[in-house]
């Protein structure tokens, strides 16, 4: 007798739903929208024929779907159980249908709207438990001669049992961590909910001035979308919170403690700016910045009603995850608009940007002004704190350093030579950009347009165009502020408090 034949299968089925559970645990934790498995089954929904998917409604009613992922997992049962069976004569074969398996998962991902690069992590995680997985479970007996000698026997059983330990554990295992995955997962949900069903009365839609724009295809879009806007955070599991159940405190060096609820804001005075947000890690030349319209409460406002003690010079800044930062009271308290934001380009905050209330501060960078998630607010004195990147190398104080980047050409592009189009972004919250220049092969600066948006807290397109030979060029940009400062060639590090240096880029002029 052999514990092969049906171990083999076995085997492939239980690995196969290991890596399943880890995917969707996975999902949950890093608030991916689909799963591989839905993001399969939304496709199966955009591919099939109308007429079948309207049969199918009409015959299932809401149970469409549920039946759909249903007969999805089926099939990657038998596939999984096939997998392993496979495996018994040939392990790469094992090797190929899970790269098969997860290369439908991928592809199913990739053709879904707006796909952030986190949704391709669970399909890395479940392909290494498949494998890993088989790999434990077959080890015992993948070794074994196919024949059992009498002496054979008791060690058959011996390792027999062990398999049915070692599957059985493993499948406890995944069906834990997808209930886990679940409870993880339904916050999610309920806030997703929650956030859709919100109206915002005073929250108007963005409308990007026509001055703002200088019209050069390539240049970033002045107006970052919630889907190309960076996101930073520490958090691993995103904080969900229903905005009914959201609070803010203000205390410390204040006359009188202040609780507000979410209603509070809502009911409140609102302020609306573009505002440019941008990381202190952001490198020359970097895509960690972007520029959004937002809504919300002016801290100032909210400030004076706690009453401000004398003494005092900042505000410890905390998040629901616990994360702080220390920001320049004056900066919260002066006439831009700092304020306690409650939507994002017109619509409630994305939960990946700070749901529902986070901080925005023109002319800091992220990391000492724009909680997301923001639960707390405590007046103090810079000598009295710790903030969270403080305490680990970062600056205290961050204003956001002049800079600009080029955006066309890219490096590594061929142009035809001749004029070549240039352009980009320069940006100075709070100061203002009054110029830009470039500068090809280390020549002179040569001035180009910009455009005029409507604040000075917000990045400023700017193109032109530059004589080019035929050959290899370096291109460099450098940006003028309102305030006469000119932009530093000299290359610094991100931390303690910003990069400087000029964005450079090399391309070829083909004559
Ligand atoms: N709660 C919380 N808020 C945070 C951070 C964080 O790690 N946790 N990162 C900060 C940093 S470093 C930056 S640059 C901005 C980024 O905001 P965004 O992810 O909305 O672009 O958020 C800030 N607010
Ligand atoms: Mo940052």
């Amino acid at each position: 007798m052999s514990t092969h034949r049906w171990a083999w299968p076995v085997s492939g089925l239980v690995a196969g739903l290991a890596g399943l559970a880890t995917s969707y645990f996975v999902a949950a934790l890093l608030a991916v929208r689909d799963t591989p498995v839905v993001a399969v089954a939304e496709t199966v929904i955009q591919l099939s024929p109308g007429t079948l998917v309207e049969w199918g409604i009409q015959q299932l009613g809401v149970w469409d779907k549920p039946v759909l992922i249903v007969g999805i997992l089926v099939v990657l049962a038998l596939a999984f159980a096939a997998i392993g069976a496979l495996a018994a004569r040939w392990r790469w074969a094992a090797l190929v249908g899970w790269v098969l398996l997860a290369g439908i998962g991928v592809a199913a991902v990739a053709v879904q709207d707006a796909v952030p690069p986190v949704a391709y992590v669970p399909l890395v995680v479940g392909f290494i438990t498949w494998v890993a997985t088989l790999e434990l479970l077959t080890r015992r007996f993948r070794d074994e001669p196919a024949t059992t000698a009498p002496t054979g026997e008791v060690a058959a059983a011996g390792s027999r049992r062990g398999f049915v330990l070692g599957a059985s554990t493993v499948a406890v295992l995944a069906v834990g961590l997808t209930g886990l995955g679940r409870v993880v997962g339904r916050g999610r949900r309920n806030v997703e909910e929650a956030r859709a069903l919100l109206r915002l009365p005073g929250v108007s839609e963005p409308r990007v001035p026509h001055a703002a724009r200088i019209g050069l295809a390539g240049v970033s879009p002045w107006q970052t979308s919630e889907e190309d806007f960076y996101l930073i955070h520490t958090a691993i599991t995103l904080p969900t919170i229903e905005p009914d159940k959201w609070r803010l405190r203000i205390h410390g060096l204040v006359e009188n403690e202040v609780v507000l609820n979410y209603q509070d804001l809502v009911d409140h005075r609102l302020t609306e700016a573009w505002v440019t947000l941008n990381c202190v890690s952001n490198p020359v030349g970097g895509n960690l910045i972007g520029n959004a319209w937002w809504s919300g409460v002016r801290l100032a406002e909210l400030l004076e009603r706690a009453g401000v003690l004398p003494e005092a010079d900042a505000v410890l800044q905390t998040s629901e995850d616990g994360w702080t930062c220390g920001t320049p009271l004056a900066a919260l308290t002066d006439d831009r608009d700092a304020m306690l934001a409650l939507a994002m380009n017109g619509r409630p905050l994305p939960i990946e940007h700070g749901f529902p209330v986070r901080t925005i501060v023109p002319g800091l960078y992220g990391f000492v002004s724009a909680t997301k998630w923001v639960v707390d607010l405590e007046v103090t004195r810079f000598d009295r704190i710790e903030a969270y990147w403080t305490g680990k190398g970062w600056a205290e104080q961050a204003p956001v350093r002049l800079a600009s980047r080029i955006d066309v050409p890219r490096s590594g592009d061929d142009v035809p030579a001749g004029a070549v189009r240039v352009g980009g972004v320069a940006w100075a919250q709070q100061v203002g950009i009054s110029g830009v220049e470039v500068s090809v092969d280390g020549g002179a600066w040569l001035p180009v347009e910009i455009a005029s948006p409507p604040t000075d807290d917000t990045w400023v397109q700017w193109a032109g165009s530059v004589p080019m030979e035929p050959g290899a060029h370096v291109l460099r940009v450098r940006a003028t502020s309102k305030a006469g400062e000119v932009q530093t060639g000299v290359e610094r590090d991100v931390v303690p408090d910003g990069a400087t240096g000029w964005h450079t880029v090399e391309i070829t002029a083909e004559g």
